[in-house]
Formats: C-alpha cells, structure tokens, sequence
C-alpha cells in the first residue's frame, strides 16, 4: 500500500472528522432481497431499473435522516450548496454521512439495500462505498448536469451499482434521468461539477468530453419515471444521467447509497476525485479496504459466508 499525496480539493470542503473505519456490525441484521430475474435483467441491459416500493419502510427514517443534514449542514461532512445563492430554491446535496446520520447507517446495513445491490451487479459480494444525499426545494430551477458517477470516484470495474431511493412523489419531468445503455458505450466523461457543469479532470487522458445529449436528443433512448417515496432507481455508475432545469414544484429529497461488486479496484486517477479520499492508502489496483468500505451482503450462506 502507498500513501496519497491528493492536496486539500479544490471544490470538496472537510468540515469534521469525516471519514473512519466502519463500527462493527452484525450482516445477518441486512435484510434478504427476494431476487427478481426480470429486474436484474433490465439493470444488466439498460444500465438503470425503477424499482417500485422496495424501500417503503424507509422513507420517514431516512426523511428523519437528511434532515439533519438541512437543519446544520456543518456539523456534516461536505455541505454543498449546488445552486448559486440568491437562485430561487434549493439544491442541496451531501455525502459521506453515512456514519454520522444513524438512519443512514441503519438503512446501509439493515434494510436489504445489500442484497438488492449484489444480486444485481451479479456480484459474489456487495461492499459499500458511501451515501449521497439529495433535496431540491420547491422553486429550484438547476438541472444536475449530464454526468456519470464512475469518472469521480476512485475505483474501477464494471460491477458497480448506486441505489437511488425516492423520498417524495416526483414527476418524471424533474426527476433524474438516465441515458439506456450508456454503460457499455466503452466512454468515460470528464465529471462535472454541480453548481455549474463546468469539467474537471480535464487533464485526465482517460476521459473524454460529455457529449450534447440535449441538444441531439434523438440521438439517445432517455429513460425517466414518476416517482413514489420508497421507490428505488438502481443505476451502474457508468450511466450517464442528469435532470433538466424544469421547476421543482414540490420538495424532491433522495438518497443515493453507493455499492460496490467483485471486481472493483482502487483506482489512482490523475485528478482530484469526488469523495478524495486522501488518507486512503491504497495502490492502483488493490481491492478496497473493508475496515472503511464494509462488505454487508455476500451470497454464501454459512460459515464460510465471511470468508474471502
Ligand atoms: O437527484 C439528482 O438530481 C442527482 C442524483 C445523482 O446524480 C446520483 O444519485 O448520482
């Protein structure tokens, strides 16, 4: 294992001893998802699946939770306003809480977001990464640009999955959409910031600039659904997605949790990556730490189920 030597980030703000090994938890506690061949099928195919009411029973603990992170967002880790002050509403996004908020540390290891997350990526195992939270006030106007996940991250594989959970009713016209089959384009984009979808990394010769999809969008099958709360949108990391800049009528709040499959590695990018990760101290291609990233779902039942 090497040391990082990422500086403090440019657009990333530490606020508070943000990051540490993951408490001891007990994985029998997650709860078993009852596989769906069809479902598993779609995510394989298309990159991104709607998922109806799998997360119903969550909706007011993890409502409970990302109001901690509106009510003080500086007691969490990276606060981050993505709208400019003074644009009408909101647009408040946040990571990395997961240890801090315990409905979202309850949600990570005891609803079936595991096992959900495995059986889709067609993974042996499901190892967490972490959280991103959500909320769009009424009133907003600022599309979340065309982006993919995996460019800000530090791994790489292509079994990989974010489990998108709804906590409001969302029409699909202001609701995050996905471009089908993006994930097997073989392309990664230069990620973007939200505030104001400018590139970053661009120095990264792996990434590539993100193409016009608004303005060819007969060039791609967009796939965007109404939402219920406790409805989840399971998305590869690789598939591009975004919004569009229609007014937010109603509070849209979500919860994005993070997994990550077996053949995910540690990658060192060129540029800074979002979550950075500084102390991290891996090297290109190790597998990711389970003191900090913890395997809560692997399909061998037993005793061997904690063996690698
Ligand atoms: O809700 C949104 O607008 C963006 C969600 C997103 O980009 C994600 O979960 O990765």
């Amino acid at each position: 294992m090497t040391g990082s030597t990422l500086e403090a980030s440019s657009f990333n703000q530490t606020t508070v001893d943000w990051w540490r090994p993951s408490p001891a938890f007990d994985p029998s506690q997650a709860q078993p998802w009852n596989a769906d061949a069809a479902a598993i099928a779609r995510f394989q195919e298309d990159g991104a699946v709607l998922l109806h009411g799998v997360f119903d029973e969550w909706v007011e603990p993890l409502r409970a939770g990302l109001e901690r992170n509106l009510a003080a967002p500086q007691d969490y880790a990276f606060p981050c306003e993505s709208a400019p002050a003074g644009a009408p509403g909101r647009f408040f996004d946040s990571y990395c809480n997961w240890l801090l908020v315990p409905e979202y540390l309850d949600h990570v290891t005891k609803s079936c977001a595991a096992s959900l997350a495995g059986q889709l990526m067609h993974s042996h195992r499901a190892q967490f990464f972490h959280e991103h939270a959500f909320c769009k006030e009424p009133g907003t106007q600022r599309a979340t640009p065309w982006h993919q996940d995996l460019p800000y991250y530090c791994v790489d594989g292509t079994q990989t999955v974010s489990l998108y959970v709804s906590l409001d009713h969302v029409p699909a016209e202001v609701a995050v959409r996905f471009v089908r089959g993006s994930h097997r384009w073989g392309r990664l984009f230069y990620p973007r910031v939200f505030l104001d979808g400018a590139d970053f990394n661009t120095g990264d010769d792996a990434l590539e600039a993100i193409p016009d999809i608004d303005a060819h969008p007969e060039d791609y099958e967009i796939l965007a659904w109404d939402l219920a709360p406790g409805d989840v949108i399971a998305f590869d990391f690789r598939t591009l997605h975004g919004t569009t800049a229609g007014r937010v009528q109603d509070r849209r709040r979500a919860l994005s949790t993070r997994w990550l499959g077996d053949d995910v590695t540690y990658c060192r990018r060129p540029g800074e990556t979002s979550p950075p990760f500084p102390d991290i101290g891996l090297a290109h291609g190790d597998r990711m730490r389970e003191d900090w990233f913890p395997v809560i779902w692997r399909d061998i039942p037993g005793p061997g189920r904690h063996e690698e």
